[in-house]
C-alpha cells in the first residue's frame, strides 16, 4: 500500500513539474520596446524615460522591457516620427513643435506667451483642448500618450546681453524646425536659423549660430554654458514634449498592454513635471556658477516683445483652426478668472 501511494505522489509530482517546466516554457519572449529621446541621459527628459521604463516592466511582470535610447542615438526628433510611422521603432519622446509638418493643429503649442504659466498649461494640454490635438496623430500613423515638460524657453547667446528687442538685431538664432518659431525671431530682427536639436551644440560650438532659445533644464544638462555667455530670461513661450507610439504597432497590442504603457505614462508626466520644475528652480543658480551673464529681460520690453511676436497668433488660428483656437482662449479665459 506504501508503495502505491508513494507511486502515485511520484507521478503527481512529475505531472505538476513537467506543467509547471512547460509553462515557463510557454513563456514567450518579453515585447522590446525601443524609446527614443534627443537629449543626454543625466537630463530631466532622460530620467523621465528612464522611469517610465521601470514602470513598464515592474505592471507588465517582466513581459514588456522599455530600451531608452538617448542623446538622438537614433536620430534627431523628425526621424525618429518617421520611424514610429513606419513601424521602424515603437516610442519616442520629443518636441511638438518638430510634428507641425505631420500634425498642422501642433502649432497651437508654438503661440508665443499662450501659457502665463505651469498651472495654465498643465490644465489645457491635459484638458479636452490638448486631447483633441494628441488625436489628429491618429490619422497620421501616431498615437500621442501624454504631455511632458519642455518647459518656459528662454535666450542664450555669444554676442550681447539682450536688454531689449533691438539687441536680437543680426544675431544667427538657431530655432527649431517649425515656421512659427522661425517668423517669430525674423519679426524680432534675428538671423533665424532651423536645426534639428542633435545638432545645435556643435553649431554654438563652431560659431555657425551665435544663439539659441531653451529652458534652463536643457541650456544645463547640454552643457550650452560651455558655448554660450549671455543668457537673457525672456519665457518667450512654453514648450512641451509628447510621448509617442507607433500606432501600426499599438494597434497590435492586446488591450491590457496598452493600459501598461498608458498607466506608466501617466505616472511618468507626473514625474517628469515635478522632476522639470524642481530642475529649473535650481538651474538659474547653477548656469550663473558655470559663468553665464545672466539678465532678465524688463516688462517693458516683454511686451513689446509679445506685441511683435502676436502677428504671428493670426497664422497659428488659421493653420490649427478657429474652433480650437476660440476654444484655447475660452480655456484660459475661464481659468483666469478662477472659474
Ligand atoms: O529631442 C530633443 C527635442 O525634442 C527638444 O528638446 C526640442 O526644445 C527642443 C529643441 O530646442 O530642439
Amino acid at each position: 500500500m506504501k508503495t502505491l501511494r508513494r507511486t502515485v505522489l511520484a507521478t503527481a509530482a512529475a505531472l505538476m513539474l513537467g506543467t509547471v517546466g512547460s509553462a515557463f516554457a510557454q513563456d514567450i519572449k518579453p515585447r522590446l520596446i525601443r524609446f527614443g529621446y534627443g537629449l543626454a541621459e543625466q537630463s530631466n527628459q532622460g530620467r523621465a524615460v528612464k522611469m517610465f521604463a521601470e514602470q513598464v516592466e515592474k505592471a507588465s511582470g517582466g513581459k514588456m522591457r522599455v530600451r531608452a535610447i538617448g542623446a538622438a542615438a537614433l536620430g534627431p526628433d523628425t526621424q525618429m516620427q518617421q520611424a514610429l510611422i513606419g513601424g521602424a521603432q515603437e516610442m519616442m519622446v520629443g518636441s511638438t513643435a518638430t510634428l507641425v509638418g505631420i500634425t498642422k493643429e501642433m502649432a497651437l503649442w508654438d503661440t508665443p506667451f499662450l501659457f502665463n504659466n505651469a498651472k495654465e498649461a498643465d490644465a489645457v494640454l491635459d484638458g479636452p483642448v490638448g486631447q483633441k490635438v494628441m488625436d489628429k496623430l491618429q490619422d497620421k500613423g501616431l498615437v500621442g500618450l501624454v504631455y511632458w515638460e519642455n518647459g518656459f524657453r528662454n535666450l542664450t547667446n555669444t554676442k550681447r546681453p539682450v536688454t531689449r528687442v533691438e539687441d536680437l538685431e543680426g544675431i544667427k538664432l538657431r530655432v527649431m524646425q517649425n515656421p512659427v518659431y522661425l517668423d517669430s525671431f525674423k519679426l524680432m530682427g534675428a538671423n533665424a536659423i532651423p536645426l534639428p536639436f542633435s545638432e545645435l551644440f556643435t553649431a554654438l560650438e563652431t560659431k555657425t549660430v551665435d544663439g539659441q532659445e531653451n529652458p534652463f533644464n536643457t541650456i544645463l544638462s547640454s552643457k550650452f554654458f560651455e558655448v554660450q555667455k549671455y543668457l537673457t530670461v525672456t519665457n518667450h513661450v512654453y514648450s512641451p514634449w509628447i510621448v509617442l507610439v507607433s500606432k501600426k504597432w499599438w494597434d497590435g497590442l492586446s488591450k491590457d498592454e496598452q493600459k501598461v504603457l498608458l498607466d506608466a505614462a501617466r505616472a511618468s508626466r507626473e514625474f517628469e513635471r515635478r522632476d522639470t520644475r524642481e530642475e529649473a528652480g535650481r538651474a538659474l543658480a547653477e548656469l550663473k556658477t558655470k559663468g553665464m551673464q545672466i539678465n532678465e529681460l524688463p516688462p517693458a520690453e516683454v511686451a513689446r516683445m509679445r506685441d511683435k511676436l502676436t502677428r504671428v497668433n493670426a497664422m497659428i488660428a488659421t493653420n490649427v483652426g478657429m474652433e480650437l483656437w476660440q476654444e484655447t482662449q475660452t480655456t484660459l479665459t475661464r481659468l483666469r478668472s478662477g472659474k
